[in-house]
């Protein structure tokens, strides 16, 4: 098959203002070129990780690019890569994985990151921390001052004793003001209007924790005195964790972030 072009970029709408979803698509897509035949690549979630996933499937389709596979960061992720034709290997074969392309909800000035507001975040701490390279992809709006600063910061704990290890979450940021945190629940599907706890691919529940203007204090201490309460299992703030951020920017452009 002929190389594909690289797509071209988008029309701007009539308002000229570029969307949402199509700076997603640039960041995704920039990130893409950094695959290289051969590699073991961490598939992220969410909505701009599936923008990398389309595309991967269109290179691995048009004979662009060849040879590669993924460990996807969650069912939803297993599903789409089996959609686009993207073979999958499980977390601990094939010698590692050489680089993962992942979504974020927030990234603050020192590439910390809030991810797992889609639930994900345990797969994607375990694969995106398990060596090579973690390139974040988000449109501008993500970028923040402080974590915390856009909406919850998630935390993983498992289902007995969920109320009980709420309490002590709660108790790590006693008498903040403006913090706040609550067990995460979803409509239930019986259309009764009634609520039901919301559980990750793992079967475990999520705490939700609020902070009014965002996390101050040193997140390296906050970490650690989240993971040493028996009953969580692990927390959203992503600390120190990415390589490198491609942001797409309103005006058109791409930074990347080191
Ligand atoms: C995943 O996708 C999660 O860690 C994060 O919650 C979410 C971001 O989704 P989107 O790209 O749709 O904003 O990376």
């Amino acid at each position: 098959p002929t190389a594909k072009p690289s797509p071209p970029p988008a029309p701007a709408p009539a308002n000229g203002l570029v969307t949402q979803e199509e700076l997603k698509r640039v960041a995704a897509h920039r990130a893409v070129e950094m695959v290289e035949p051969g590699m073991t690549l961490g598939l992220g979630t969410g909505s701009t990780a599936a923008h990398a996933l389309d595309r991967l499937g269109d290179l691995l389709r048009s004979g662009e690019l060849a040879a590669v596979a993924g460990v996807p960061t969650s069912l939803k992720t297993e599903a789409h890569a089996a959609r686009v034709g993207i073979p999958m290997l499980p977390l601990g074969e094939a010698g590692g994985i050489d680089l993962s392309i992942d979504g974020a909800d927030e990234v603050d000035p020192e590439l910390n990151l809030v991810k797992g507001r889609g639930g994900s975040l345990l797969r994607e701490k375990m694969i995106e921390g398990s060596g090579g390279r973690f390139v974040v992809i988000v449109d501008e709006s993500k970028l923040v001052p402080r974590l915390g600063c856009t909406g919850a910061v998630p935390v993983e704990v498992v289902p007995f004793g969920c109320d009980h290890t709420l309490g002590l979450v709660r108790k790590v940021f006693d008498g903040l003001p403006g913090f706040s945190a609550r067990l995460r629940t979803v409509a239930s599907k019986d259309g009764e209007g009634k609520e039901e706890m919301f559980v990750t691919d793992n079967g475990n529940y999520i705490v939700e924790m609020f902070f009014e203007d965002g996390i101050r204090g040193d997140l390296n201490e906050i970490s650690d005195r989240l993971l040493r309460i028996t009953g969580v299992v692990e927390h959203g703030m992503f600390l120190g964790m990415a390589t490198s951020v491609v942001v797409a920017k309103k005006d058109g452009t791409v930074a990347l972030l080191h």
